[in-house]
């Protein structure tokens, strides 16, 4: 049961021209969960699903100071193979093979795989980590829509959960005492340090806002210029301006990836334009101002053009340092391996807020995430899933 024997187990599950898109509940993440739920009881683990939708793999009685490692199965829109599934694989691979050389923990150990951490299908992120902690309120959880208006309380049900069941999880958070997330590298920071591993440090405060306009719906050819209220030219405004602003934040990121124009007819001037703004910056106290400058582009642009504007922050998440001594502790363990700090946002992160917690990355050549050239080399994921199997060695001794 190797990391890379398991990633082609499997390789193609949800993946489409673009990638692979598999959301919580849709057939491909509940395909990977039978595969995850058979292949960790094949090593003797005990598997239960939370009242959250997370997915527990059990070495051993759950019980307190336990020590979890994984990461999620979901992936975004077009995503790559390893973000989520390496960490989850390689936490397979790491339990397998301290098994078999006879290893027992001195502790109940936990192989965890967290719902919906992308947000692909809800919108917030970490959605299923964010529930376990009450680090999102459960009546707002269950109220998220998809594209299609579904909520999240209707599409668990469906899934056979109990909707009203979700939130802060007491027992399930007593147990973890220190959780520790394998994952892809998203950058290319361990190429330029020519290491296979490096140890987490920081991951930056980031959040998401809905920029909604409306105006008014009309006929491409028959509109004069003169005559428009078109939501297209306000939202191409936040575009150019999250480029423009964040360009000139150190540190700063602002990403539009998401804008649906309806009714959205090629002949159609639209009457609603609804985009999705991702900021991060490194520094906790500029993402707001920076929201706000875009925001304030986007006012201008919208009274230029007679549209309404609304705007709704729907997930937000402050800087997270690691646990330090953590940090030290696995950096001394893999031979002095480097820290590396992250733009991207993880469940580790959550986590960190309740629990001691940490995270691992593996080398990825291209440095490229979230697309179809995500990779990782054979002999990192397997030099990841070794370092692994030492922490979970060192810290349930
Ligand atoms: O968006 C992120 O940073 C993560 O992939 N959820
Ligand atoms: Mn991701
Ligand atoms: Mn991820
Ligand atoms: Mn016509």
């Amino acid at each position: 049961m190797s990391a890379v024997g398991l990633l082609g187990e499997i390789a193609g599950v949800g993946r489409g021209r673009g990638g692979y898109s598999r959301h919580v509940f849709d057939r491909a993440e509940g395909e990977l969960r039978a595969w995850f739920a058979e292949r960790a009881e094949r090593i003797g683990l005990d598997v239960e699903t939370d009242r959250n939708g997370n997915l527990w793999a059990w070495w051993g009685t759950p019980g307190p100071d336990a020590l979890v490692t994984g990461s999620h199965l979901d992936s975004v829109p077009g995503g790559g193979a390893f973000d989520g599934p390496l960490g989850v694989v390689s936490a397979l691979d790491a339990v397998a093979a301290l098994q078999a050389e006879g290893f027992r923990p001195g502790k109940p150990l936990a192989v965890l795989v967290f719902a919906e951490e992308e947000g692909g299908r809800f919108g917030v992120p970490c959605l299923g980590s964010r529930l376990l902690t009450g680090s999102i309120d459960a009546g707002k959880a269950r109220a998220l829509r998809d594209q299609d208006g579904v909520t999240f309380a209707e599409a668990a049900a469906r899934a056979g959960f109990d909707p009203e069941r979700f939130g802060r999880d007491e027992v399930a958070l007593s147990r973890i005492g220190t959780f520790l997330e394998l994952h892809v590298e998203q950058g290319r920071g361990l190429v330029d340090l020519g290491s296979p591993v490096a140890v987490g440090s920081t991951v930056i405060a980031h959040g998401r806002w809905r920029f909604s306009f409306s105006g008014q719906g009309n006929h491409a050819g028959a509109t004069l210029m003169g005559d428009r209220h078109d939501p297209m030219v306000p939202a191409a405004a936040v575009v150019a301006a999250a480029r423009r602003i964040a360009s000139k934040v150190e540190g700063a990121r602002a990403t539009v990836g998401r804008l649906i124009p309806r009714p959205g007819g090629t002949n159609v001037i639209a009457s609603t334009v609804d985009l999705w703004l991702d900021a991060r910056v490194t520094g906790e106290d500029r993402v707001r101002p920076l929201v706000d400058e875009i925001a304030d582009a986007a006012g201008k642009a919208a009274a230029e053009e007679g549209c309404e504007i609304r705007l709704s922050e729907e997930s937000y998440g402050g800087t997270v340092a690691f646990d330090a001594g953590l940090r030290e502790e696995l950096r001394a363990l893999l031979g002095g391996a480097p820290e590396l700090p992250t733009g991207a946002g993880h469940d580790a992160a959550i986590l960190s807020g309740h629990t001691r917690a940490g995270m691992l990355y593996v080398r990825n050549p291209t440095g490229i995430s979230h697309a179809p050239e995500e990779f990782a080399e054979d002999e990192d994921v397997e030099h990841g899933a070794r370092a692994l199997a030492e922490a979970l060695r060192h810290l349930s001794t």
